[in-house]
């Protein structure tokens, strides 16, 4: 008995490792946009734990309609590295707006709230 009880402490032991090794990533996962190149469309939420959710919008060349809800309670904004691509400033809890932004080329188009430093998100456009 003595020994099969260390046998069974050994397997619980594997899956706590294997936990601790996958929590490195700090995105929110990631949300491809629907509809015609031209009329794409997404959801990006802002949260109180300070993160875009999803932090990755996968999207065609084109033109994206953004509706960006702040769906808590702590106020945020989203604002793009590339000013020309637009941003939407200070959007108070339960509150949402839209960022119609054009994609004219290829790239990662990184975007951050200006209130919370590590707050971050990105448009990857094929
Ligand atoms: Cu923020």
């Amino acid at each position: 008995m003595k020994h099969l009880r260390l046998t069974s402490r050994a397997l619980l032991a594997v899956p706590l490792v294997l936990v601790s090794c996958s929590s490195g990533s700090t995105g929110t996962g990631s949300v491809t946009t629907v509809g015609p190149a031209a009329a794409q469309t997404a959801t990006v939420e802002m949260r109180n734990d300070l993160k875009y959710h999803p932090s990755t919008v996968k999207a065609r060349v084109g033109k994206v309609t953004l509706t960006v809800s702040n769906t808590e309670s702590v106020p945020h904004d989203l604002v793009f590295d590339d000013p020309s691509l637009g941003k939407i400033t200070n959007l108070d809890g339960k509150e949402s707006k839209l960022l119609v932004v054009t994609f004219a080329q290829a790239g990662t188009f990184r975007f951050a709230c200006t209130i919370h430093p590590g707050m971050t998100g990105e448009v990857v456009v094929r």
